[in-house]
């Protein structure tokens, strides 16, 4: 079984991160998100969430290309989740092309295009016009 894994905040879930979602679980059979946790996001990424970590986690599980949320608490925690959940390919949209390299020791990285024109910040800056 081919396990995929890939890392976010996931806040207003949109297509954009659907579409993510769906080429990452074409990757492989089994796709882990690890999804940001609220004081890792205010803490690390300066993001409020407008949806709390467990609500978030349940819009996640309820798509049909996820198999396993679990908690990102850390940047410092993928080499060993890659580890511990015996991953075989590590994806993240390509706004982070490069940053995630040092894991090609343990599994394949790939960058993948992003959805061009969304992103949860122009929801929330459309929304407050
Ligand atoms: N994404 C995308 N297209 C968009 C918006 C987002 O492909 N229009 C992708 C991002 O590239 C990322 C994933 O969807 O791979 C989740 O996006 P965010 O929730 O913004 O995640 P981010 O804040 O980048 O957190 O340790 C890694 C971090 O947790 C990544």
């Amino acid at each position: 079984m081919k396990k995929v894994i890939t890392y976010g905040t996931f806040d207003l879930l949109h297509y954009g991160h659907i579409n993510l979602l769906r080429r990452a679980k074409e990757l492989g059979d089994y796709l882990i998100v690890a999804l940001s946790t609220d004081e890792f996001n205010w803490n690390e990424k300066q993001k409020k969430c407008y949806f709390t970590y467990e609500e978030r986690k349940k819009l996640l599980e309820a798509i049909r290309y996820v198999d396993l949320v679990i908690p990102e608490e850390g940047w410092e925690q993928k080499r060993s989740d890659v580890k511990e959940f015996r991953v075989d390919t590590f994806v993240m949209g390509d706004d982070w092309e490069g940053k995630f390299d040092f894991l090609k020791d343990l599994c394949e990285v790939v960058y993948l295009p992003r959805t061009p024109d969304i992103s949860t910040t122009q929801i929330k800056n459309d929304l407050g016009k």
